[in-house]
């Protein structure tokens, strides 16, 4: 496919889509651990919370079943206060495989509230995609058996995400401002995004024991990965963590990173609209569709106070100094991704979305989102969070431009995205000007948005600002 100097764009041929999904389906049978899958082949060698959800997204169109029990896995690691865990550690990964591994976590099995161990898991959490996956999980069931085998897994999994949302919504907003508190960037997903720089840079890092760095060992340029400065905060911010050991009450009181999280937040609205669907599905009582419904109203209250007139994006706070944190990134967006604006609002966003700042900058390689505006502090083209495209984000803004009705926007980051992994490869990221793909190779969660933008339909009742598609399962239908 090819893109014109103004980026309109032709569609992949369908020979080449069918190629590519079959490519796709093969980076996640490649990373395929039976019942769980890796983030990528070697970077990442464990099963990370939200990496899970979007392979569930992806592998729902090869095998319902498989995709249910990749959640059923993640799930089965669920703190007793409802929290899922960043991370689940891979017993049989060798210990020099990942750095901080399970042995740097053992502490947090010896909370109150760990799951049974081994397997090890981390006491942060990340963005709450599931109930998003669980439910596309139910759309993309295509006979009576997988639909009705598909239902069961609805019954079981709804209990637990609503837990997990509570979580979110009490212990991590005790404020209840509708917005979620983070207590490190690994918990944002966006580790090293310039939205945390300030907040970092005045941390007071104290003694930390040497480490090794194993990260860069898969990656052709350090340049790609966090610097040993971020490194060093981080490790400090999970001792941190570990001294209070886990706990939630303790760590609101001293923690020195306490951020409210607009993207992550932005996430929960979407995924309490995708839970009240299910809820539906499974019959659930009506108190809890009214507490769901109250949780995603409270939230959209809560982004709408983040909005920054000047930037014209939504601005994350930093609950130690109460100040919003000005940074021009992918983030920013976060009231596109919870859904339920208002015209004006919508239009504003979609502004920044074209402006100079984000897609319309004229160095870009495709015109689609940098994690971090190229005309902002902060950006680096090849740094991970700072300035690369990421497919997994674009999946989220194409997914929030659908429920907002805005299709042909929608179609165009779709076939574009599609576009730049048909030409370069299931990259982590790339590098905005150049298109050069970036950090891990065969990275699961980028196969498996491929994989939902070739096999899922269209979604039905986008005008209606629901998210509902047809179903499509096999490679066949391309
Ligand atoms: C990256 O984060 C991990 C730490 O959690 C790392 O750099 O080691 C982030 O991109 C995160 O969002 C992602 O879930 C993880 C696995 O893909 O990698």
């Amino acid at each position: 496919m090819t893109i014109t100097k103004n980026h309109s764009v032709v569609d992949l041929a369908p020979d080449t889509k069918a190629h590519l999904a079959t490519q796709a389906a093969q980076v996640l049978r490649q990373n395929d651990m039976g019942s769980w899958t890796k983030a990528a082949p070697d970077l990442y060698p464990h099963q990370w919370s939200w990496d899970s959800a979007f392979i569930a997204i992806g592998l729902a169109h090869l095998d319902t079943r498989r995709a249910a029990k990749e959640l059923r896995t993640l799930f089965a690691h669920q703190w007793k206060t409802g929290k899922v865990p960043h991370i689940v550690f891979n017993p049989d990964a060798p210990p020099d495989s990942y750095f901080p591994g399970a042995a740097h976590w053992a502490c947090a099995a010896a909370s109150p509230d760990a799951p049974f161990s081994p397997p090890y898991t981390s006491c942060l959490c990340q963005p709450p995609v599931h109930a998003i996956a669980a439910h596309r999980i139910w759309e993309a069931a295509g006979d009576e058996g997988a639909r009705a085998e598909a239902h069961a897994f609805l019954h079981d999994i709804y209990p637990k995400l609503l837990t997990w949302h509570r979580y979110l919504a009490t212990v991590r907003d005790p404020e209840g401002s509708g917005l979620v508190t983070i207590y490190h960037p690994w918990e944002s997903g966006t580790d090293n995004s310039p939205r945390w720089d300030d907040a970092l840079a005045a941390i007071e890092v104290g003694r930390l024991a040497q480490y090794p760095r194993r990260d860069l060992g898969y990656v052709s340029d350090p340049a790609e990965r966090p610097t040993n400065a971020d490194y060093d905060r981080y490790l400090w911010l999970v001792k941190l963590i570990k001294r209070a050991s886990c706990n939630d009450a303790s760590i609101h009181e001293t923690h020195p990173f306490l951020m409210k999280d607009v993207l992550f937040s932005a996430i929960l609205v979407a995924a309490n609209d995708a839970l009240l669907e299910i809820a539906d599905l499974v019959g659930a009582p009506d108190g809890d569709r009214a507490l769901i419904a109250g949780w995603a109203e409270r939230g959209r209250k809560g982004l709408d106070a983040c909005w920054d007139a000047d930037l014209q994006l939504c601005l994350d706070q930093n609950v130690r100094t109460g100040r919003p944190i000005r940074s021009s990134t992918v983030a920013g967006f976060a009231p596109l991704i919870s859904g339920g604006l208002a015209e004006e609002r919508l239009k504003e966003l979609l502004q920044t979305f074209d402006s100079p700042d984000f897609t319309g900058n004229a160095r870009l390689r495709w015109p689609l989102p940098p994690s971090t505006s190229p005309e902002s502090r902060g950006f680096y083209p090849r740094s991970y969070w700072r300035g690369p495209v990421w497919p997994v984000a674009n999946w989220l803004v194409w997914r929030s431009l659908l429920r907002a009705a805005e299709l042909d926007r929608a179609a165009e980051i779709r076939r574009v995205s599609l576009d730049q992994i048909a030409e370069s490869s299931f990259a982590e990221y790339f590098e905005p000007f150049s298109g050069e793909p970036l950090g891990s190779p065969d990275q699961s969660w980028t196969a498996a948005v491929v994989l939902d933008w070739l096999l899922g339909e269209s979604p039905k009742g986008a005008r209606a600002g629901t998210f509902s598609t047809g179903r499509a399962t096999d490679l066949d239908l391309l």
